[in-house]
């Protein structure tokens, strides 16, 4: 079972609703902002904040979405290599500042990944990253510019993430794996 739960269902909408409000702030509103969710999880979150711009700014942000997958050559070696699956951007990021949507920040390996398929696709104005969680344990100098909730993990625990979209509910617990 879960160690600890780090954020209910109601903890989880809030979190977002702060987040949409800072990104709201720090880019004096909604306009030229693009959204990108990262594989499965990120999808979800990034289509929230999406609605939440809309409502709070009247602002249709376009969304699009990454699948980047850990290609892992040694099945017990945590040396692995995100790889682009899939690119599904049907607009001109150029001008635009993106927002990178991702539910768990780890060692930003991921984040490394979709950034070159991001600087592939145009010439965006800036790139921001928004995660749900940041576990820590990061492997190279990323970080996120917006975060739900900061949780100091060992590299032994699994954050698992649950969302209405995929998983029929809202929460985030913390386990041992
Ligand atoms: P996500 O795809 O919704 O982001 O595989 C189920 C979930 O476990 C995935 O959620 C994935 O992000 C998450 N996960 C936890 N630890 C790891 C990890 O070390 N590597 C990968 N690829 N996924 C992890
Ligand atoms: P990275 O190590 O590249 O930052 O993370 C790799 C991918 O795995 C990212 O999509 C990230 O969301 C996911 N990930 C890493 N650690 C965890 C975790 O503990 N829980 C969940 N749900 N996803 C994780
Ligand atoms: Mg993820």
């Amino acid at each position: 079972g879960p160690k600890a739960t780090i954020l209910t269902n109601d903890e989880t909408r809030r979190a977002l609703t702060r987040i949409a409000h800072e990104i709201i702030e720090r880019n004096k509103g909604a306009e030229q902002l693009a959204l990108i969710g990262i594989h499965t999880r990120g999808i979800p979150l990034a289509l929230r904040l999406a609605a939440k711009l809309a409502e709070l700014e009247g602002v249709d942000v376009p969304t699009g979405r990454l699948d980047i997958t850990l290609y892992r050559d040694d099945l017990t070696e945590v040396a692995h290599q995100p790889i682009i699956r899939d690119t599904q951007v049907p607009f001109d990021i150029s001008q635009r500042r993106v927002i990178l949507v991702d539910d768990v920040l780890y060692t930003g390996r991921t984040v490394r990944a979709a950034l070159d398929a991001l600087i592939d696709l145009g010439r965006p104005a800036g790139i921001q990253l928004a995660v749900l969680v940041d576990r820590g344990h990061r492997e190279l100098p990323i970080r996120a510019d917006y975060v739900g909730k900061n949780l100091p993990t060992a590299r032994g625990e699994l954050v698992k993430v649950r969302l209405h979209e995929t998983d029929g509910v809202d929460s985030v617990e913390l386990w041992d794996l």
